[in-house]
């Protein structure tokens, strides 16, 4: 199962770590120190440098309640890290956006992905995908990511995220998204209580009946928190674990902090799996 990341093949019947570049202000768990070009530049190095094969860069908060920002503000965040990393390092940039404008304008510089916690629901933006002519994540997220996580409902988690994804998919092939070139998204913590975020996480398998790799993003979520009783900074041994689950569940990349710890889990699996 291979992919075309602008350029970048990757093969997704392995595993592959995507570390988080927040470049926002507000970041939660960077805590906005990694804000000027050269800082994300830093962090991107090290984050390659022990075994990241993806990037994500983001300049728009998902976190609920977060100030929206302006497309003008966004693109000033994101374009110069963007650049600068496409210019540098071995990596596919993923470009994390609901922003049209901004996944056009990312796609022009390099990025090799679209992540969009929005599933391309914003006008324009399955065209724009579709035209950038890049692969997609699409995620499962259900309300808005202001107010998400108030009281979160479903028929059947596991059945409802399916038809969602699957309804968004084909939003995204009709305007022209290749369908090789779609990765989806559970969108662990959008949209869901800590029951439906387990549930999911049980029947991950099921997902990947419809065929495409998955993308997970467990990295200290409160899910985690919840069970654990730990504070976001103190959840590294909970993400090793959930991103382990995840794995051995087939997931294709991880989202995480944690890259080094996380390429380390992941080769354990590797391992085992290989083993006769
Ligand atoms: C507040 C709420 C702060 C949520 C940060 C978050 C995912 C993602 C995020 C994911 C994909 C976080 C999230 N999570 N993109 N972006 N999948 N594709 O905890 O699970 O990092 S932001």
């Amino acid at each position: 199962m291979k992919l075309n990341f602008a350029g970048r093949e990757l093969d997704l019947s392995r595993c592959h770590v995507m570390g988080i570049l927040n470049v926002t202000p507000d970041s939660f768990s960077d805590g906005g120190l990694f804000n000027s070009r050269e800082s994300a530049l830093l962090r991107a190095r090290q984050m390659v440098s022990d075994g990241a094969s993806f990037i994500d860069v983001g300049g728009e908060s998902t976190r609920p309640g977060a100030a929206a920002v302006s497309t003008q503000e966004e693109l000033d965040r994101v374009c110069p890290v963007v650049e600068a990393i496409a210019r540098e390092l071995d990596a596919v940039i993923s470009i994390d956006t609901s922003n049209p404008k901004v996944m056009a304008e990312a796609a022009k510089l390099g990025a090799g992905l679209i992540n969009d916690v929005r599933a391309l629901q914003r006008e324009g933006a399955p065209e724009v995908a579709a035209k950038a002519g890049i692969p997609v994540c699409i995620m499962h997220i259900q309300g808005e990511p202001e107010t998400m996580q108030k009281d979160p409902r479903y028929r059947n988690v596991r059945r409802d995220v399916s038809a969602f994804l699957v309804e968004r998919m084909r939003v995204a092939e009709r305007a022209g998204v290749r369908p090789e070139d779609i990765i989806l998204d559970p969108g662990f913590g959008f949209g869901k209580s800590v029951d439906h975020n387990y549930q999911l996480l049980a029947s991950l398998e099921q997902l990947h009946i419809l065929g495409h790799p998955l993308l997970i993003g467990l990295s200290r979520k409160s899910m985690l928190g919840a069970v654990t009783g730990r504070d976001v900074n103190e959840r590294l041994p909970a993400s090793l674990a959930a991103a382990t689950i995840a794995v051995m569940k087939g997931a294709s990349i991880l989202r995480v902090h944690d890259v080094r710890e996380t390429v380390d889990a992941v080769s354990i699996v590797r391992a085992a799996k290989e083993a006769v």
